[in-house]
């Protein structure tokens, strides 16, 4: 095969008229159109002089255009580097500066926002937009649509997905062809996808969920996706009757949970509710199937590995549980001191090694090696244990990290912007739970000797530098941290302290 990514997941659709995706406006995108306008996108790169092995950088809103954007990538063998939308100026500017990205394309709305960071770059950009249009699209409209497929080997860079790091850089995980393939192909399999599926998609596209997992298989099914611009409570209700299967984050059921149309007649004729990125609590799966009848399947990945662990597809769903790793993939759970593997029931980190397993961090050499290892498993930073019917508990994590909603918040970039501000001495920013995002971030100040931070001025600092979602949901002052003897901040004291500020 010339490009294993493409040619399986996309090429083999050339000819086909069926419909890919399904759009808001009740019209229908077939697989043939869908590919026709990659191809000219795909054209539209080489005329800037975009190619091979170089990174695109795209902050775009989802649209099938968006999505076109990654097809045209992988045809061309452009390494895909998708940004959150959500992002601020500053924190796109290090995505493009660390990539080196020749080409960022963004929303019409922020190009004046994002021109001089291009330019900064020597970094070309061009606008896409919602609803299709934008610079990026005039290019590329005359262009021809076929576009000769340019050749890679499954070990060749697909995607760089970047995960923010402990110490407040985020890292570009490097994927290969073979990493996106090998995971489409196993999942395709252990959940049944097949061309008669019609997935409910609401995540966002620049993420592993709704990029790699639900478009992927979707792809490799050859089904159909009904392809919402965001999650929207009624829009879900009102197109489940369409849909076979649906996968989420927590956030999406519980919100479902809490609507009383969300009933069992309406999801009767589902076949598959798939939840991940986020712990589900045992207790909505069980809400869950009191209500509908079904038992969400939970599963584990990451951005590093796509998935690692699935609960069956039949048999036992158990609550609490994120099931087994999957056919290829090896999973052992380690001493965090010494990597020896613990028995079973025993808590320690969680190791995963297969074919799924990323190529390393971009530029980070240390960072590769700290945490994947020679024998190539990758120390995923997440604790649990193998419970006594074999199945995957995820207990904790190693790892200083918050998840709000499914987007992952590394404390220590916040902190970093807490601490710059006037009168704040220090911080330390924690997780806390919460009703709809399963965790939210607050950030305790302890501001220096005699001063009174101005808590506005911390919050519009904060509001200016980091993406909306990291912004902490309360800023509390303290005159001291806790520490312990060694001096380490004790984060597991904080977060006892206000557990219930927002599920009290
Ligand atoms: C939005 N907001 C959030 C937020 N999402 N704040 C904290 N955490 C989040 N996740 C902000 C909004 O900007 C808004 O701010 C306010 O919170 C309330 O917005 P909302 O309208 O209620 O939120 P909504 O837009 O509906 O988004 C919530 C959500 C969304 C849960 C639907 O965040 C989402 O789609 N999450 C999925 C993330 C995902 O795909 N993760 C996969 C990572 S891959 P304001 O100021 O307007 O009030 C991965 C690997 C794996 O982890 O295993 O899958
Ligand atoms: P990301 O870096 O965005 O890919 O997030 C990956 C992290 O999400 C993992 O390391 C886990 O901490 C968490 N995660 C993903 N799926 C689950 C799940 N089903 N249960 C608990 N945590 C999960």
């Amino acid at each position: 095969m010339a490009n294993p990514l493409y040619d399986t997941l996309f090429g083999r659709h050339a000819e086909r008229e069926t419909p890919f995706l399904f759009l808001p406006d009740g019209k229908a995108l077939t697989h043939a159109a869908f590919l026709d306008m990659a191809a000219r996108f795909a054209h539209a790169f080489a005329a800037l002089g975009v190619s091979t092995g170089d990174r695109l950088a795209v902050q775009i809103e989802k649209s099938p255009q968006a999505l076109a954007v990654y097809a045209a990538c992988v045809q061309s063998g452009i390494i895909f580097l998708p940004l959150n939308t959500g992002y601020t100026a500053s924190e796109v500017s290090y995505f493009v500066e660390n990539s080196a990205a020749a080409l960022l394309v963004c929303d019409p709305a922020k190009r004046d926002d994002l021109i001089s960071i291009a330019e900064a770059n020597e970094t070309q950009l061009e606008t896409l937009g919602a609803d299709g249009r934008g610079s990026l699209w005039e290019l590329a409209r005359p262009l021809p649509g076929r576009f000769e497929t340019v050749a890679r080997g499954p070990d060749d860079l697909a995607a760089f997905l970047y995960t923010s790091g402990t110490t407040g850089r985020s890292k570009g995980a490097m994927l290969t062809q073979n990493n996106l393939l090998s995971n489409a192909e196993t999942l395709t399999r252990v959940w049944r996808f097949d061309k008669d599926d019609v997935l409910l998609h609401a995540l966002p596209i620049f993420h592993t969920h709704g990029l790699f997992v639900a478009t992927n298989i979707t792809l490799l099914a050859c089904g159909s996706m009904i392809f919402l611009p965001k999650f929207d409570r009624d829009a879900i209700i009102d197109r489940l009757p369409q849909a076979t299967s649906m996968m989420g984050v927590p956030t999406f059921y519980t919100r479902l949970l809490d609507d009383p149309r969300f009933t069992r007649d309406l999801a009767a004729h589902m076949r598959l509710f798939i939840s991940g990125s986020a712990p589900l609590l045992s207790e909505t799966h069980m809400r869950f199937e009191d209500r509908t009848g079904h038992r969400i399947l939970e599963r584990y990945g990451m951005t590093e590995t796509n998935m690692n662990t699935s609960n069956p597809y039949d048999g036992d769903r158990r609550p609490g549980t994120v099931g087994f790793a999957l056919p290829d993939v090896e999973l052992k759970v380690t001493d965090p001191a010494t990597g020896a593997t613990l028995p079973d029931g025993e808590i320690g980190q969680i190791e995963v090694r297969g074919p799924n397993v990323f190529k390393g961090y971009w530029q980070m050499p240390e960072k590769t090696r700290e945490e994947l290892r020679e024998d190539g498993f990758f120390i995923t930073g997440d604790l649990g244990l193998i419970d006594d019917q074999g199945y995957l508990q995820i207990v904790g994590r190693n790892k200083d990290l918050i998840i709000s909603g499914g987007y992952n918040i590394y404390p220590k970039e916040i902190e970093a912007v807490l601490d710059a501000q006037p009168g704040v001495l220090e911080s330390a920013v924690v997780g806390v739970p919460h009703p709809d995002f399963g965790e939210t971030v607050i950030g305790i100040v302890v501001p220096e000797k005699g001063a009174v931070p101005d808590t506005a001025r911390i919050n519009a600092s904060v509001q200016h530098q980091l993406a909306r979602f990291k912004h902490p949901q309360k800023l509390i002052l303290l005159d001291a941290l806790p520490r312990n003897t060694m001096g380490k901040v004790q984060k597991n004291l904080l977060r006892e302290e206000y557990a219930t500020l927002f599920s009290g």
